[in-house]
């Protein structure tokens, strides 16, 4: 209670003494307890490095967590107390998509936590969900009763009640933390976190960066026009997600020309993601067991994470540009609205649809000519979702959604600035263009019929699928 607020109590004839009360009352309890940090905002949050720490591994670099935040903690008699709240939360999964999830102190993903290798931890864990959890902590070495699986290294944390996990952060690496207690459905609910141990020497396979960036991938089952996810769908999600946001919602990877960037992101969904950056070649540093040494390293600009797998990558930021970066599934960077669209590629339209529309005024024919359209369609959506292809770069429609992000490489950035700078300037003569020169008739029109091209009769076969007789 602030001192203000007792004078003023004291004044308005409010017993002094019920005042002083509930002062000493709350005072222990938050001795024991540190207060738990909530965010309320999807924006990604800037680095944060504990102030006033000083000696081995400090200051390191601290990561920024895409479209999330790392947890403050309070220092106890050597050890590092965080507070874990797990609670139903609304997370804005883009603008205008938002979702009943459940997740840790205000958002899903919770809240990144980093430490420096050898630091005693201490997490207490409050479960105000509306069933028992746990934490489990994925790729930490730590005393068997502390990994989290519920039923058999613990009881789960009943609904209401605290727990306490206690270890030392021995290996220096990528990690995270998701429940071992009904994890099919707190999973699919958005559940999960980050956990980054810095190394506290210098170590001869991890090298300093300039930036360090995190997610996980998650993903979930959402009906257009529903605001819960789907709990017992098994692989046929729709909505792919990095750190619970999609694009146009995730925040873009921002570096300085000549920077070396590691990202680190692992993967909590049910297929696997090959995960692939444009403009530079990265290596995979380190995998949530560990660093990898130097001669076990090979270049590639897509590797691929397996269900459950954390992979950390690094490369040299010396392509001034705005780079793709996406997962490389292609209904992977797709929103949820338009699967269910028929191919039509080589259908003629021509006609029926003025038919259709005497009888559905708001018929509409996609696909004819491929999907491209609906990158930019007008079409009208049910609330609470978002189309199959969305975001508009400088040139018009990006078309696409989900797992897709851009990194922006520029000279003119200041070394601490995560501030995203807005569309690349293409140097003059640097850009694709049209040919102005003369082509070729049959070169100008698409073939008449459509996919199958004008002369494409005499080799049409019939299909073989379920109908063969074999
Ligand atoms: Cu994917």
């Amino acid at each position: 209670m602030q001192r203000r607020d007792f004078f003023k109590q004291a004044a308005a004839g409010v017993s002094a003494t019920a005042a002083v009360a509930t002062a000493v009352v709350s005072r222990p309890a938050l001795a024991a307890l540190p207060e738990p940090v909530l965010r309320h905002t999807p924006q990604t949050a800037a680095p944060w490095l504990p102030p006033g720490v000083t000696g081995a591994g400090w200051p390191y670099r601290p990561v920024v967590t895409l479209n999330g935040w790392t947890l403050p903690f309070r220092m106890k008699d050597g050890v590092k107390e965080f507070h874990l709240v797990a609670e139903p939360v609304v997370r804005e999964m883009a603008p205008g998509f938002k979702v009943n999830m459940w997740g840790y102190n205000g958002q899903s993903p919770g809240p990144t936590i980093e430490v420096v290798e050898g630091d005693k931890v201490r997490i207490f864990v409050t479960n105000r969900l509306p069933e028992h959890t746990t934490i489990h902590w994925h790729g930490q070495r730590l005393p068997n009763g502390m990994d989290g699986v519920g039923g058999l290294n613990q009881k789960q944390i009943p609904a209401g009640k605290t727990f306490v996990y206690e270890f030392t952060a021995k290996r220096p690496g990528t990690f995270m933390y998701h429940p071992h207690a009904d994890e099919m459905t707190q999973m699919a609910m958005g559940m999960m976190g980050l956990w980054i141990t810095h190394p506290r020497h210098a170590h001869p396979h991890i090298d300093p960066v300039d930036r360090d960036y995190a997610f996980l991938i998650n993903a979930f089952d959402i009906d257009p026009g529903s605001y819960t996810p789907k709990v017992n769908t098994m692989l046929d999600f729709n909505i792919w997600s990095w750190n619970s946001r999609v694009f146009p919602g995730i925040s873009p990877l921002v570096a300085r020309w000549g920077d070396r960037v590691r990202v680190r992101f692992g993967n909590l969904t049910m297929t696997n993601h090959p995960i692939h950056v444009h403009g530079i070649e990265f290596e995979v540093t380190g995998t949530d067991g560990g660093p990898v040494p130097r001669s076990a390293r090979w270049p590639e600009v897509t590797t691929d994470v397996a269900v459950g797998q954390m992979r950390q990558i690094e490369f040299i930021a010396d392509e001034p540009g705005d780079w793709a970066m996406h997962c490389h599934k292609s209904h992977h960077t797709m929103g949820a609205m338009g699967h269910d669209v028929p191919t039509l590629i080589g259908v003629d339209h021509r006609g029926l649809v003025q038919r259709i529309q005497k009888l559905i005024p708001d018929y509409m024919v996609m696909g004819e000519r491929g999907m491209a359209d609906m990158g930019e369609m007008e079409m009208e959506l049910p609330e609470n979702t978002l189309p199959m292809m969305t975001g508009t770069g400088p040139y018009g429609p990006i078309e696409m959604g989900g797992m897709f992000t851009t990194l922006k490489v520029r000279a003119d950035l200041a070394a601490d600035s995560y501030a995203d700078p807005g569309w690349y300037e293409q140097p003059p003569g640097s850009q694709a263009f049209e040919y102005q020169g003369r082509l070729a008739q049959e070169l100008i029109r698409p073939p008449a019929s459509g996919a199958a091209g004008g002369n494409a009769q005499g080799s049409v076969r019939k299909p073989s699928g379920p109908h063969s007789s074999h």
